[in-house]
């Protein structure tokens, strides 16, 4: 599949600013800093659609992009930034949970990990959420440009480890930097959008 097309449509603070045509979801989530925006810019071969490194933690909006004009990318709130307060890790935790809630059009959700760190507490919160919601979910590992073949094989390991995940899971790379991983990806997008 190949991105033509891709624009910005609303940062929702409540579920009634969704939109309401009923196009298939992908939603993008992970620890702030992971490398989400640049994920979603590199996917969609734009430099800015989506903002890089703000400050991170402080958006709490979903946004969603027309991709295509066929469906979403839609752009959860990075979680896990050490300097928010606690109330503010409350109201993201809301703001995930009830885009989470009922989305039938959501047809996967990726979840981004840093491919140099083992997944935090907060990661497998997240993992579990979209289990328990009965999305499906695949396991993203970012910034592989940073790793040595060995060291990545031996982190996606780890990473496989921590979520538990079955043989039949798979987990896909990626590199913003160096532009890696991107045809897998928007494979695996396209295979759920056309079931
Ligand atoms: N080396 C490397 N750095 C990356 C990659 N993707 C993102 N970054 C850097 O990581 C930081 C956070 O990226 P960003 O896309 O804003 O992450 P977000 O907070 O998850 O949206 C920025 O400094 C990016 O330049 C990548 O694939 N490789
Ligand atoms: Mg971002």
């Amino acid at each position: 599949m190949e991105i033509k097309q891709s624009e910005f449509v609303i940062s929702a603070v409540v579920p009634n600013q969704y939109p309401q045509d009923n196009r298939v979801e992908i939603a993008f989530v992970g620890r702030s800093n992971v490398g989400k925006s640049s994920l979603i810019n590199t996917l969609v071969n734009r430099r800015k659609l989506v903002k890089v490194s703000g400050t991170p933690g402080k958006t709490r909006l979903v946004n969603f992009f027309l991709i295509n004009n066929e469906f979403y990318f839609v752009d959860l709130p990075g979680y896990g930034y050490a300097k928010v307060s606690k109330s503010e890790k409350e109201s993201w935790g809301k703001v995930i949970e009830r885009y989470l809630t009922g989305r039938e059009q959501l047809k996967k959700v990726m979840l981004l990990v840093d491919c140099r760190h083992k997944p935090t507490e907060d990661d497998i919160i997240m993992y579990k959420w979209i289990k328990h919601y009965n999305y499906d979910a695949i396991i993203v590992a970012t910034k592989i440009d940073k790793l040595k073949k060995a060291e990545l094989r031996k982190n996606l390991k780890v990473i496989r480890e921590t979520f538990e995940l079955s043989d039949d899971e798979e987990i896909l790379t990626f590199s913003s930097l160096k532009k890696l991983g991107k045809e897998e990806l928007l494979d695996a997008i396209e295979q759920c959008i056309n079931n």
